[in-house]
């Protein structure tokens, strides 16, 4: 067993600033806020069910999707608690249009943190497990003009310094990477610590699990529909069929396939000529989680290439993904440039 397991996300960050020369604690602290917000939003989403908090304001979002009282909550947590740590020149949000930017009394710092405050939202009203999503980037000159941070902002996901989830789940865990490897941390609500449960995570290189939203498979062009076809075929050689799994909550999906390996897929499809390109974010969904799989030795594809690689065009834009398992993640991508047929 890992000697470090059992020691606080705080003592871990600490030790991963130390071994960092140019570190100058900044990182930490910005860190070690986002963890008081993930856990603020945690302690309000286990006691969702006994308080009036549940169900839709009856707002529509930017995404022109029903908002959840809590997804405004856990808006406003991260929002609140991050924007007077003095180490961010900007903010961007799932839930909000535009850059958030830092209120002039407060001050400013190098770090640009994008998230999603609360995914999995059409699971929050049935008591499945729902996360935050957050990823880092850095900018060497901060800049106050709005149109010049929205370039700073619009990076490629190689470029992100840091990244992760939370899940709140049967147990709320932090995920993590800095690009040091990919770590899990449990929340102990009875010391209100996260304690270092999963280190050095690694997905198996090809898994047995498939995870998509079969329901629109009508809407699904001939290759996505002969690679699900693939996974669901039986061949003993290739460990087929595979099993389908699927929650709803990118967060917990790809939690579990992290950890067990599989193929977490949301393909392109004809269902809303809106979005052509399927339903996930790339700043805020899947860069931060191709990070993370990217670090625990997996893989994130559009279907053509890497999604780290993919450079953004705009702060909400949307990409096909797949995202899991090494092997798994390849195999889609033939399936889509037809180098593999059923
Ligand atoms: P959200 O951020 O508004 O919750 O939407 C994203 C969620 C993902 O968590 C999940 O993978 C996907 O939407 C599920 O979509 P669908 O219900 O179409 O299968
Ligand atoms: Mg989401």
């Amino acid at each position: 067993m890992d000697q470090r397991v059992g020691i606080t996300i705080t003592e871990h960050l600490l030790r991963e600033q130390r071994e960092s020369p140019e570190a100058t604690g900044a990182f930490t602290y910005l860190l070690n806020e986002l963890i008081v917000a993930a856990k603020v939003i945690s302690r309000e989403v286990n006691k969702a069910g006994l308080v009036d908090i549940l169900g839709a304001t009856g707002d529509v979002n930017i995404q022109e999707e029903q908002v959840q009282k809590l997804d405004v909550f856990a808006n406003r947590v991260i929002i609140e608690r991050m924007r007077h740590v003095g180490q961010l020149c900007c903010m961007g949000s799932e839930e909000m249009a535009d850059l958030i930017e830092i209120p002039p009394q407060f001050p400013k710092g190098n770090y640009i943190l994008l998230f999603d405050p609360l995914d999995g939202s059409s699971n929050i009203d049935v008591n499945v497990s729902i996360g935050t999503i957050f990823g880092i980037y850095k900018t060497e000159s901060p800049d106050t003009d709005f149109d010049f941070l929205l370039s700073e902002v619009l990076q490629p996901g190689t470029k992100l310094v840091a990244a992760g989830y939370f899940i709140y789940g049967s147990s709320t865990i932090m995920v993590y990477t800095t690009g040091n490897g990919v770590h899990g941390f449990t929340l102990y609500p009875s010391i209100g610590e996260f304690l270092l449960s999963h280190p050095n995570i690694r997905i198996p290189e090809k898994g047995k699990i498939y995870s998509v939203n079969e329901g629109n498979y009508r809407y699904w062009d001939e290759k996505t529909k002969a690679m699900v076809e693939y996974f669901k075929t039986k061949d003993k050689e290739t460990g087929r069929p595979y099993t389908s799994r699927y929650v709803g909550s990118l967060v917990a999906d790809f939690h579990r396939n992290l950890l067990k390996g599989g193929i977490f897929m949301y393909p392109a499809d004809l269902k809303d000529p809106k979005k052509p390109a399927g339903k996930l974010r790339l700043m805020v969904e899947a860069n931060p989680l191709a990070m993370v799989v990217d670090q625990a030795g997996g893989y994130a594809s559009d279907g053509h290439g890497p999604v780290l690689e993919i450079k953004p065009q705009e702060l909400h834009q949307r990409i096909p993904l797949y995202i899991g398992s090494k092997k798994d993640v390849e195999m889609a991508e033939a399936f889509i440039s037809e180098k593999l047929t059923l």
